[in-house]
């Protein structure tokens, strides 16, 4: 139930499926749809978030919800933020322990960025951080691209089942944010 006419189910635009089951676990009404958009050069998700949004709402008229979300790294100044998704890409978290090679402070936080829209509305942003270290290694298999190096406490998110990383995830505490916003009008 999400409060909408009709109960129309949400479109969350992603290409990772990672990102849906997350969100799904706390918002029912939710259904993948991997449409693309154009994730700008800026130097923070909101503005990510936004301008994809933007495109987005050019292209479906129902409710609809996208996602920015980035790793980042105290010692490295934050790096990679907004750069996430392609270093992930290009050297992965081998090249990210390698990074920190040396460097005893590993401090790093994930932040995550929701945008909201339905028709008639304006843009809705809601935000989630936690707060975590990075591994000297890579550990577990559940989850997805940082998954592995990001620590809290002594585990890793990958270390953890789908219930125990929604309890202190960023993008569960966006997704929770969105959701109360929801059931309160
Ligand atoms: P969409 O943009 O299609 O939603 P994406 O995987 O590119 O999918 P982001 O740009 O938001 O999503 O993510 C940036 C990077 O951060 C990407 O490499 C993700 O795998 C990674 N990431 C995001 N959330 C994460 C999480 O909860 N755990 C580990 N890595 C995460």
């Amino acid at each position: 139930m999400n409060g909408l006419p009709g109960d129309r189910m949400i479109s969350f635009i992603t290409s990772n499926k990672g990102k849906y089951v997350e969100a799904r676990a706390i918002i029912d009404d939710l259904v993948q749809r991997d449409l693309g958009y154009t994730e700008i050069q800026a130097e923070t998700l909101e503005e990510v978030a936004v301008y994809g949004m933007k495109e987005i709402m050019a292209r479906i008229d129902g409710p609809a919800m996208l996602e920015d979300a980035g790793l980042f790294v105290t010692a490295l100044g934050g790096f990679p933020g907004v750069y996430s998704a392609y270093v992930q890409k290009t050297i992965g978290n081998a090249g990210m322990l390698r990074l920190m090679e040396g460097i005893s402070d590993r401090r790093a936080s994930f932040m995550s960025v929701v945008a909201y829209v339905e028709p008639g509305l304006e843009i809705q942003m809601f935000r989630g951080m936690v707060e975590g270290q990075i591994g000297y290694e890579a550990r577990g298999s559940a989850g997805f691209g940082y998954d592995p190096i990001f620590y809290v406490g002594d585990r890793s998110l990958a270390e953890m089942n789908l219930e125990e990383k929604n309890r202190i995830s960023h993008r569960a505490a966006a997704m929770h944010a969105l959701k109360e916003w929801l059931e309160a009008r």
